[in-house]
């Protein structure tokens, strides 16, 4: 099975995608997710320029062989451009051998290790009553497990608290989607502020839903280690499944503070690249949940590595799964989650409709959980007539100032 082309293709259906197609002299296409939110252009300029070329005429069967080729042939390693590309050769070699096989890859990968997987929605509010319909909203949808994020009174806008939208209320937008300015939006920051507001915003979403639905909270690396031992205390009561990026972690040692002082669970990683990322981390048990993704970490085979040595320090997956992740992303690590023992819970943020025009999914979602599908591969095509009715618009994340101006972490 040799790789006779190897084509990139960026379309922007509802956002912007980066894919990997490669197709084989037996006939074959497989397709990998290469979308890094932002910097779109770097990693298709390094699939195209650096790592197509090397790959025409190889055995798309060894998978393992041209990981390691990208990996240390580069010299230049790790790094989210270089691992959003391998992840998206990764992903396709996975998706031709699963064909081949004419199986669905998470049988390649072990078979299934449990009947779908737990899948978690986003729920936001600039108001409690705002917050609330919005949890209501996603219970609607199917979703048994919600992420909560809030307003906080006197910030005027906060990343991940969406504009009232009638058609999905609480669904996370982005400011600069769909702007023909290329510029980053600013928002507001103050942790002290928010430190005070949301044991409260817990405490009255506790008391409207209940004990029972798991519900999450992402802090998005902006608090010292110091203010989120406090978070963590003060969310205690409230039962969190978990605590995502309480602070910048890629500074490890500074989750010790935080565990010696809250047994909410913690979960990091949706920024990191490699598992080296993950050693102090892993060794101390400093965290419950992996959040890097199958797209920014160098695909399944990696992820898989990293996953199995999460494991045996009873750590969990809950790999990172907003709509900025593609069709073909997700289904990869649908049918990774799938595999794996430690399974803890997957992200998912639905696609707006004319992304999934673009990409033909077998995956679905009931009560709660979602499933990749039987079909052979990872069981998604990319209509490539409907991807180049979209073409590329520029579009950026936002940043984060506090009230004098600093730039803060977001
Ligand atoms: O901010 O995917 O947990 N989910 C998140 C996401 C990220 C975006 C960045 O591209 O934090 O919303
Ligand atoms: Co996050």
């Amino acid at each position: 099975m040799r790789i006779v082309d190897a084509e990139v293709v960026v379309t922007s259906p509802d956002r912007n995608f980066v894919t990997l197609v490669l197709r084989t002299d037996d006939g074959l296409t497989g397709i990998g997710d290469g979308t890094l939110n932002g910097r779109e252009l770097a990693v298709v300029a390094y699939l195209r320029e650096h790592v197509a070329p090397l790959l025409l005429g190889r055995d798309a069967h060894r998978i393992e062989d041209t990981w390691q080729l990208l990996y240390r042939g580069a010299y230049w390693r790790r790094g989210p451009v270089t691992m959003a590309a391998i992840a998206a050769v990764d992903v396709a070699l996975w998706d031709l051998k699963a064909q081949a096989a004419q199986m669905p890859l998470y049988q390649l990968l072990g078979g299934a290790s449990r009947t779908g997987l737990m899948a978690y929605g986003h729920a936001s509010g600039q108001t409690l009553p705002e917050l609330v319909e919005s949890i209501h909203a996603r219970l609607e949808e199917g979703y048994r497990s919600i992420r909560v994020q809030s307003g906080v009174p006197g910030l005027r806008s906060i990343y991940g608290i969406s504009a009232p939208s009638p058609a999905q209320p609480g669904q996370e937008t982005h400011p600069t989607q769909g702007s023909p300015v290329a510029r980053p939006a600013e928002e507001d920051w103050d942790s002290r502020a928010y430190l005070r507001h949301l044991p409260g915003v817990f405490e009255a979403v506790r008391a409207e839903f209940g004990p029972e639905l798991p519900l999450l909270h992402d802090v998005h690396h902006r608090l010292t280690p110091v203010q989120a031992a406090r978070l963590g205390k003060d969310l205690e009561p409230y039962d969190l499944f978990w605590l995502e990026d309480c602070t910048p972690a890629e500074n490890q040692e500074a989750l010790r503070l935080v565990r010696q002082h809250t047994t909410t669970p913690l979960a990091v990683g949706e920024v990191f690249n490699t598992a080296w990322d993950y050693q102090t981390l892993l060794r101390e048990q400093l965290i419950d949940y992996v959040r890097s993704a199958v797209t920014h970490t160098g695909g399944i085979s990696h992820l898989r590595k990293l996953l199995d040595q999460a494991a045996l320090h009873q750590i969990r997956a809950g790999m990172h799964g907003p709509t900025d992740i593609s069709p073909v992303g997700m289904a990869a690590q649908l049918h990774l989650g799938l595999a794996i023992h430690n399974f803890g819970i997957q992200e998912y943020a639905r696609h707006g409709a004319l992304t999934d025009e673009v990409f033909r999914q077998t995956s679905t979602f009931r009560d709660g959980h979602l499933h990749p599908g039987d079909e052979p591969g990872l069981g998604v095509t990319l209509d490539l007539e409907a991807a180049a009715r979209h073409p590329y618009r520029p579009a950026y994340l936002p940043v984060n100032r506090l009230a004098d101006q600093t730039v803060h972490d977001w």
